[in-house]
């Protein structure tokens, strides 16, 4: 199998260069000017943009949680992932609590496997880790599942208490894998939507009133307190608001390994949506909530400056019919989560790029070379270069459409709304290019479930190292977190 893309703008987190791109089996062979070769099919992308194909390292497809499960399934949601050029997802498997993490592990390849799109890998969301089961975390690892997500939030469900998250960021930084943190104070939410739900407020809109950003802030900052005296890499899920970014900037320049993500509902919508007539506001009812707009610059600003390294998009679909309305009557019982796997890269671009807040570059940094690094999936995945997998996205800078659930084009998640109805954009996935083979062929889905394969993701990548131990001949000279001392005057 082969495929030449032909006089296309080649753009990733550090180029911008015209060349054509020639493709055998599911690798990048050859990158020049006016090739010349034999190919199975011809793409010509002239007046286009070549991109590496997007990573969205936040998605929960089929995931049980708040009482029923995600409207997508492995097949429908990578479907709708590949038409917005998402070429590979990291998706959440769960340990169930007192189980093993490696039985969630083979319930969730029972799941996906032969179902997806594209390719997939997973993180494992951990419950418990008693001692007895630290030896796992070795195996999940040698299993490419190198990234655990723990919970601040939901005390009883899924919260985590400090033991367990030092227990288990100690072990991942021993092994040069990565702790993703849930991180808001889930114990003291309760306290809060209890005493809404006593008042007798019962609407959407509570929900964004008891999760406060103090309580993220808070999160945030034990978080990576802990993560820095573990020695572990940690990498913050959903940062919504600037308190909580101000948390990861301090970690940052006292030298915590520390990263974290944001998603386009944050950058683009705001608490206002709680006020939709009736019960509208549950579709917005994802965690955290959404804040004021004015965080919205300081989170631009947090992606501008390297704070934030991640743009994701935590994609949690519930429909409003039969799963949404499970809280009519109280909000705290409404499913937490949103969809957005499809129209990430068509936001970022049109109201990141157009909207003069982050460069080309930056953007294709931002959805899919960044997260490839942190999460163990660069060069393979990431990238266009020479031995890389074929994973492109001919992307039109021109085209532009509407998103809405209405819109055949913009629309192809497996639940009843679009969270960002009614937003224009101008930039668009025109032909997906998935390990070598077209599975969106000018906006047209032409693959099959199970092209996508899971993959085994290496160790942390990220910006830090801990993990070149052989070249580091002395112990440290001092234990992480005793301090810094004062600058010099
Ligand atoms: N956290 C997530 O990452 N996704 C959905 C809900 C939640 O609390
Ligand atoms: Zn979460
Ligand atoms: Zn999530």
């Amino acid at each position: 199998m082969s495929l030449l893309i032909k006089n296309g703008r080649i753009v990733t987190a550090v180029d911008d260069y015209q060349a054509d791109i020639y493709i055998h089996d599911s690798t990048i062979t050859v990158i020049g000017k006016n090739l010349v070769m034999e190919a199975g099919r011809v793409i010509d992308a002239k007046g286009k943009l070549v991109i590496p194909g997007g990573v969205d390292p936040h998605t929960h497809l089929e995931l049980p949680f708040g009482g029923t499960t995600t409207s997508d399934t492995f097949e429908t949601g990578t479907r709708a992932a590949a038409h917005g050029g998402t070429t590979t997802i990291v998706d959440f498997a769960v340990q169930t609590r007192g189980a093993s993490t490696l039985e969630g592990l083979e319930t969730w390849h029972q799941k996906a496997a032969g179902k997806t799109a594209i390719d997939y890998g997973f993180h494992m969301i951990v419950t418990d880790m008693p001692d007895h089961r630290i030896p796992e975390m070795r195996r999940l690892s040698d299993e490419g599942v190198t990234s655990y997500k723990l919970f601040m939030a939901y005390p009883g469900v899924m919260l985590s208490d400090d033991a367990t998250i030092f227990r288990t960021m100690r072990k991942a930084g021993e092994d040069g894998t990565l702790v993703c943190m849930h991180a808001e104070n889930g114990i003291v939410i309760d306290e809060l939507v209890k005493t809404a739900l006593a008042q007798g407020h019962t609407a959407p809109k509570y929900h964004a009133v008891t999760r406060p950003t103090r309580l993220e802030a808070e999160g945030t900052h034990r978080a990576l307190a802990i993560a820095e005296v573990a020695q572990c890499p940690v990498y913050i899920v959903h940062l919504s608001c600037y308190d909580a970014l101000q948390e990861v900037r301090a970690a940052q320049a006292r030298g915590v390994m520390a990263h974290a993500e944001t998603c386009p509902q944050y950058l683009l919508l705001d608490v206002k949506a709680y006020d939709e007539p009736g019960f509208e506001g549950a579709k917005y009812v994802l965690t955290p909530p959404l804040r004021e707009k004015w965080n919205q610059d300081e989170l631009w600003r947090g992606l501008r400056g390297n704070a934030l390294h991640v743009i994701s998009t935590d994609h949690c679909p519930f429909c409003m019919r039969e799963q949404k309305e499970q809280g009519k009557d109280d909000f705290s019982k409404i499913p937490n989560g949103g969809p957005g796997i499809e129209n990430r890269m068509s936001l970022i671009y049109h109201y990141g790029v157009r909207g003069g807040h982050i460069n080309l570059n930056r953007f294709v940094e931002l959805t899919s070379t960044g997260p490839a690094k942190i999460f163990g999936l660069f060069p393979k995945k990431g990238t266009i270069a020479v031995g890389s997998d074929a994973d492109l996205v001919v992307f039109d800078t021109e085209h532009e459409e509407t998103i809405s659930y209405y819109n055949p084009r913009t629309h192809h998640m497996n639940i009843d709304y679009n969270a960002f109805e009614g937003f224009k954009v101008k930039g668009f996935t025109d032909t997906v290019v998935s390990r070598g083979k077209i599975v969106i062929d000018r906006m047209e889905y032409v693959g099959r479930p199970g092209d996508g394969r899971f993959i085994k993701r290496g160790p942390y990548g990220g910006l830090y190292s801990n993990q070149d131990a052989g070249a580091v001949t002395e112990p440290p000279a001092s234990v992480a977190g005793s301090g810094s001392p004062p600058r010099a005057a």
